[in-house]
């Protein structure tokens, strides 16, 4: 069995968990009660979307591709837990849940998904292509290492302007060995820019193991080369995701400058919704879902610390359902872009 978060063991007396508010931060805690009921409604939120992605793509509602993020919730939510509003992230082809996490509206994500005009995109971006500038998503992105340039560029604009906002750049173990990295993050290095490298190393790029291809064990071992802090974390522990990240969110805002943070995580499905995964066993698969489902990590957190009992969790989780159950109606529903549209917003 894998190890339970610390603190764990030790639940606070029932009056005491009685008594508390919500948003009181109880001395035990790892993060306030508060944060800890946010992130456990927002990892069910992309857990259920994505499942819903599932079956909207094996019914031939959506065109593209599907890579679907369950398993991996708690580095999106642990991070983007720890940012504000005003601050940019940028995503990768497995960008539903960065950009749910960061305040994406499951409707037009959904719509977008569908190739409907409702969506983000107008329906000409897809899945991989998910924006929202209004909450600082500079956009998902079907180029392997496409958000190193965005997310450096928009923390040199932040530093420009003084604006104290944080861009973080999500990527994976296989985008990691794209040039593009040693470009930006040196940049980002040599100019104390305010940006955060949050390297999902979810242990393949494709159907290639990362070891095969990578030649460090650990990415974070990559950055005292190019001369930031590199930092190892349990992606599958949201509370440790924020924590690490709140740190490397304070040096930046204060002039501090980057840090790379490489969460070890896992996808519980395939790349994409299809592969047949001939390339790791189904042992490997099914250890990871039984001991480090992240949703589970956190629930049992809550439940053990008397923060929440296991029907009120329940209960969310069905609310939620509810709604992400609507925004497939909402993305069935909404029309096609009309063909005049055609033209309309391209740049190239
Ligand atoms: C520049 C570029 N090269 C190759 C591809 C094809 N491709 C799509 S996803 C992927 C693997 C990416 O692996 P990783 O960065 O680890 O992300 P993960 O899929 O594991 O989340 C590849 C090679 C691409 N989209 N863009
Ligand atoms: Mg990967």
């Amino acid at each position: 069995m894998a190890k339970k978060p610390s603190g764990s063991k030790r639940p606070p007396k029932k009056s005491a968990a009685k008594k508390k508010s919500k948003t009181q931060r109880m001395p035990s805690l790892r993060a306030p009660a508060d944060t800890l009921w946010l992130m456990y409604r927002k990892m069910s939120e992309i857990r259920l979307f994505e499942e819903q992605v599932w079956d909207v793509y094996t019914r031939g509602l959506m065109p593209g591709l599907a890579h679907l993020y369950i398993g991996e919730e708690a580095v999106a939510v642990g991070t983007c837990t720890a940012l504000r509003d005003d601050d940019y992230i940028t995503s990768t082809h497995r960008g539903h849940g960065h950009c749910l996490a960061k305040g994406g509206q499951l409707d037009r994500m959904m719509a977008e998904i569908m190739g409907k005009e409702a969506g983000y995109c107008r329906g000409k971006g897809g899945s991989m292509h998910i924006a929202d500038m209004s909450v600082g998503i500079l956009g998902a992105n079907g180029i392997v290492g496409g958000g190193f340039g965005i997310a450096t560029g928009a923390a040199l604009s932040s530093k420009l302007r003084n604006s104290d906002q944080v861009s973080v750049c999500f990527f994976g173990d296989g985008a990691s060995n794209q040039g593009i990295m040693l470009e930006t993050v040196n940049m980002a290095a040599a100019w104390d820019l305010p940006a955060i490298y949050i390297c999902e190393n979810n242990q393949y790029g494709e159907h290639t193991p990362y070891q095969a291809v990578t030649g460090v064990e650990d990415i974070a071992d990559r950055a005292k080369g190019l001369g930031l802090e590199g930092v190892i974390v349990d992606g599958s522990d949201v509370l440790a995701m924020f924590d690490s990240v709140n740190q490397a969110v304070d040096k930046a805002r204060t002039g501090g400058g980057p840090t790379l943070i490489e969460a070890k995580t896992y996808r519980f499905h395939g790349h994409h919704v299809g592969d047949a995964q001939t390339y790791r066993t189904r042992d490997e698969a099914e250890w990871w879902r039984t001991n480090k489902d992240p949703i589970k990590l956190l629930s049992d957190y809550m439940v053990d610390n008397g923060v929440a009992k296991q029907e009120e969790l329940d209960a969310i989780y069905e609310q939620v359902e509810r709604e992400v159950l609507n925004a497939i109606e909402f993305g069935k529903d909404a029309p096609l872009p009309p063909p005049e549209q055609a033209y309309e917003d391209l740049y190239a």
